[in-house]
């Protein structure tokens, strides 16, 4: 029996500035880290970039009109920094500011609800070289007053905000494994740059708090997890996945509802976990006014045997795995996306109460879910029979949870179109609307459709 969602429940898609923008070294933008990573041989598949993208900047009328036809109501996008300010500091970039002024009043004529990233991993060059980035605790300050420019500019139309875009990607994949820019690869990396990420993110929220309440908008952060099961009900496989939660989401999560990190993390990293001041722990403590999380897929988790292998590969599977020691595997019943990510539709569920459990029932939105799917042609990729159902079922699950008492506010189809997928480049697809990339003509394929009408009727087919 289907049943529709929660009333004022948010429908939405979204995007991110370097994915889909294009005109990255025009209109006073200056580099990012992205565009050094993918000049750096080897590190992106086929040589891609976002040079061009999906030439957003230009089309972004045409892209608003389609998110219109489509009915969404909400679009989240980020910001990108070097375009504010082209050196992460000091100057602004009034072109930049000019953009994203246009985008946003092209979204609100058509009626369509602006949520804003701050920042979704383009950080600018400049503060990589000069300062090393995430790993130097000035960036608070520099984060500071580039979200207050934001705040000042765009503030008196945007209403909703998302300082962070999964900081966890951003130290794990960037300064632990080194599949995404900078490249770093380290023990130690992830956890200084996670630390000054959550700090980062906090002041972003007391500025807004302080200086712009005003405005009357709400501002969160970007969780994302994978869920994970115990292996079978022993203890230490129970113990095992929740651990490895804790190493995923309560890292991040849990300074921010609960005041620090996880017990588990402090006596398993030790030394190499930096310490919350007093003041830092004040000011991290209740810094979202919602539970931002974008969620994909799930494994199974067990204590390692002694003949397990744990590998942090390529997708950032594992995590800091030194540190947490639970082996992963998948149910083989599991079927995969085209990125090998399995579908587990009940995991959302179950990671959604996990969250209400855990922090004390906040305000949830789902800012990401999605799935990449082979679509070697256009006939393929229009009939994505595939992603309408991997839609489907985690919709179905997240209403699930809902009706078990979370409090799940909207949910936002990750991603409006076909884009640059980071270390694979354009050789997987995530849109619901196809971009043929020689012609950049987009098109909503069968699952763009069926949101379209989804929506309409509040999810009441689901
Ligand atoms: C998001 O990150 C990003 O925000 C977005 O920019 C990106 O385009 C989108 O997802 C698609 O990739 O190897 O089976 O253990 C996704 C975060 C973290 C989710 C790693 C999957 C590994 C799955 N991902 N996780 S697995």
């Amino acid at each position: 029996m289907s049943k529709a969602f929660p009333e004022n429940f948010v429908w939405g898609s979204a995007t991110a500035s370097y994915q889909i923008e294009g005109a990255a070294k025009e209109y006073g933008r200056g580099m990012s880290i992205w565009d050094a990573f993918c000049d750096t041989p080897g590190k992106v598949e086929s040589g891609h970039n976002g040079d061009v993208a999906c030439d957003h900047y230009h089309r972004f009328e045409e892209d608003v009109k389609m998110m219109k036809e489509l009915g969404l109501q909400a679009y989240r996008f980020s910001i990108a920094w070097s375009r504010i300010q082209p050196d992460g500091k000091g100057e602004v970039n009034q072109q930049g500011i000019d953009f994203y002024n246009r985008l946003i009043d092209c979204l609100l004529e058509h009626g369509i609800e602006p949520w804003v990233t701050l920042y979704h991993w383009d950080l600018p060059l400049a503060l990589q070289i000069e300062h090393d980035g995430w790993l130097n605790k000035e960036i608070v300050g520099h984060f500071e007053k580039y979200s207050r420019i934001c705040f000042e500019n765009f503030g008196d139309r945007v209403k909703n905000w998302i300082t962070l875009n999964e900081p966890w990607c951003a130290a794990v994949l960037g300064y632990g494994i080194g599949a995404h820019a900078p490249g770093r690869i380290s023990q130690s990396e992830p956890y200084i740059s996670a630390h000054n990420l959550i700090l980062s993110h906090a002041r972003a929220y007391r500025v807004y708090k302080n200086e712009f309440a005003h405005q009357n908008g709400t501002i969160g952060i970007t969780n994302n997890c994978d869920f994970r099961y115990p292996l079978t009900d022993k203890p230490e496989d129970v113990a095992a996945a929740e651990r490895s939660m804790e190493f995923f989401l309560a890292w991040f999560a849990d300074p921010i509802w609960k005041g620090d990190y996880p017990e588990v993390m402090k006596e398993r990293v030790g030394e190499r976990l930096p310490k919350f001041t007093e003041a830092e722990k004040a000011e991290v403590f209740g810094s979202s006014d919602f539970f931002g999380l974008n969620h994909y897929t799930s494994m199974m988790a067990s204590e390692p045997n002694e003949n397990d292998t744990l590998v942090s590969d390529i997708a950032g599977n594992g995590g800091m795995i030194d540190d947490q020691q639970v082996f992963l595997s998948n149910d083989p019943s599991w079927n995969k996306t085209h990125m090998q990510w399995n579908i587990v539709p009940e995991g959302c569920r179950d990671l959604l109460k996990w969250i209400d459990a855990r922090y004390d029932h906040p305000i949830i939105y789902i800012t990401e879910n999605g799935c990449a799917c082979d679509e070697p042609d256009t006939d393929a990729a229009l009939n994505d029979v595939m992603r309408k159902e991997f839609y489907e079922s985690y919709l179905r699950e997240s209403r699930n949870a809902i009706e078990a008492g979370v409090d799940l506010r909207g949910y936002f189809a990750w991603s409006l179109m076909d884009n640059f997928e980071w270390s694979f480049g354009y050789n997987r697809r995530f849109g619901m609307c196809r971009v043929d990339y020689e012609t950049l003509e987009r098109t909503p394929k069968l699952s763009a459709r069926w949101l379209s009408d989804s929506i309409a009727q509040n999810g009441a087919n689901i």
